[in-house]
C-alpha cells in the first residue's frame, strides 16, 4: 500500500516502485504466451489478461500492478478497425481523415469495446496484495492514432488536421475525452485503485499548441473524473519538459515525468507538494548494475521525502534483461 500512500503524499516505509509496461516482451513467460496468442487475444480474453498482469508481480518485488490491456482498443468505440501487425505495430484500417468523418462519428457502446478489460480487472483484483492501476490513453495521444492510422514519428497528419480543421479537432477531442472519462470511471467502479492517463506523444507540441488544442480537454477530463471518483489520477507525458508549468495547472493528483529533466527541477515546476513519479531512462535498465545503481541513486537523492514513486521515464524496452529488473526491484526491497 506504499504506492497509494505516496500518491496521497503520506510517509512510506520504503520507496514504492513499479515499471511502466512492466508486463511484456522482455519477460520469457510473456513471450511464451504470445507464441500461442496474438496481442489482442491476450487483451480481449480476461483470463489471459489476468495471467499477464500477474507475471511481473510474481517475478519481481513491485509495489503496484497495472492491468494488462492497451490504450488503443477504445478507438473501436469510434468504429475504427484495430489490428496489431507483427513487426509493424498498431494499424487502424479506417483512420479519420476529414472533418466530415468527425461530424458523422457514431459511437459503439463502451461495454462492447472495453468490457473485457473490466472483466480482467475483476479477475485479477482478488489475486493481488498490491494496488492495481487502471489506465487509458490521453485524448491527444489517441487522436494521433485515430488520424494517422498507426504509429508516427512526427504526427504530421494529426497536427495538420489540428491546424486546418480546428473545429473538427476540438469535436474529436471532446468525443475522446468523454469516452476516456467513462472508461476510467468504469475501471474505478470495478476495483482499480489508481488511474493513469498516458499522453505519450503530446511532447510533439509547442507550449502554445498544447495550451490551445489540448489543455482545455485534459483539464475537463481530470476535473470530470474527480467529480465521479476519489481514486487518484496520474498524468504521464513525455517530451513536455518545456511546459511543465502548464501541466501543473491540470490539477492531476500526481505527475509522471520522463528522464529529459532532472527530478528536482520537475518537482519544483510541478509543485513542491505534488506527488511525482519517475524518471529513470528505460535504457539504463540495459546497463551493468554499477551504472544502473548510480542512476537510480541519483534519482533517489533528488526525490522528495514524501510523495515519490520510482518508475521509468517511459516504457520498459523489450531488450531489457529480466535479471536487471530483479536487481533493481530487490534493491528497493533491501
Ligand atoms: O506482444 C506485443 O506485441 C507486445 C507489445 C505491446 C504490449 C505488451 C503492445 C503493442 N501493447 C502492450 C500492452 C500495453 N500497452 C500495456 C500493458 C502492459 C503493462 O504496462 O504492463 C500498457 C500500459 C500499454 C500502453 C500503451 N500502448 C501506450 C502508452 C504507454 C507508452 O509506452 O507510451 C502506447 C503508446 C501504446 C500503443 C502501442 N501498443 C503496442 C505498441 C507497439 C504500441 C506503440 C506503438 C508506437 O510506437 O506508436
Amino acid at each position: 500500500m506504499e504506492f497509494l500512500k505516496a500518491l496521497r503524499g503520506e510517509p512510506t516505509s520504503k520507496t514504492p516502485l513499479w515499471l511502466m509496461r512492466q508486463a511484456g516482451r522482455y519477460m520469457a513467460s510473456y513471450r511464451a504466451l504470445r507464441a500461442k496468442h496474438s496481442l489482442l487475444e491476450l487483451v480481449k480474453t480476461p483470463e489471459l489478461a489476468c495471467e499477464v498482469t500477474l507475471q511481473p508481480i510474481h517475478a519481481f518485488q513491485l509495489d503496484a500492478a497495472i492491468i494488462f490491456s492497451d490504450i488503443l482498443p477504445i478507438l473501436e468505440t469510434l468504429w475504427l478497425k484495430l489490428e496489431f501487425v507483427n513487426g509493424e505495430g498498431p494499424v487502424l484500417h479506417n483512420p479519420i481523415r476529414s472533418a466530415a468523418q468527425v461530424q458523422a462519428l457514431a459511437l459503439r457502446p463502451l461495454e462492447e469495446t472495453i468490457g473485457f478489460t473490466l472483466e480482467a480487472i475483476k479477475l485479477v483484483k482478488p489475486e493481488l496484495k498490491v494496488p492495481l492501476i487502471g489506465f487509458a490513453g490521453a485524448p491527444f495521444t489517441l487522436a494521433c492514432y485515430a488520424l494517422e492510422g498507426g504509429s508516427s514519428k512526427d504526427h504530421r497528419l494529426a497536427k495538420t488536421f489540428m491546424y486546418s480543421e480546428p473545429e473538427a479537432w476540438h469535436r474529436l477531442m471532446e468525443i475522446l475525452t468523454a469516452i476516456t472519462s467513462d472508461y476510467l470511471i468504469a475501471q474505478a467502479d470495478v476495483g482499480v485503485d489508481a488511474l493513469q492517463i498516458f499522453d505519450s506523444w503530446v511532447g510533439a507540441l509547442s507550449p502554445q499548441d498544447y495550451h490551445r488544442y489540448v489543455f482545455p480537454h485534459l483539464h475537463k477530463l481530470i476535473a470530470g473524473i474527480r467529480t465521479r471518483t476519489s481514486k487518484p489520477v496520474i498524468y504521464f507525458s513525455t517530451g513536455t519538459t518545456g511546459y511543465l508549468n502548464l501541466i501543473a495547472e491540470l490539477n492531476a493528483d500526481a505527475y509522471s515525468i520522463d528522464w529529459r529533466v532532472s527530478l528536482s527541477t520537475a518537482h519544483k515546476q510541478l509543485g513542491e507538494h505534488k506527488p511525482i513519479q519517475g524518471n529513470l531512462d528505460p535504457l539504463a535498465l540495459l546497463a551493468p548494475w554499477p551504472e544502473l545503481k548510480r542512476q537510480t541513486d541519483l534519482i533517489l537523492k533528488q526525490a522528495p521525502k514524501t510523495g515519490f514513486i520510482f518508475n521509468l521515464g517511459h516504457g520498459i524496452l523489450q531488450q531489457t534483461p529480466e535479471d536487471n529488473v530483479r536487481r533493481l526491484t530487490d534493491y528497493f526491497a533491501e
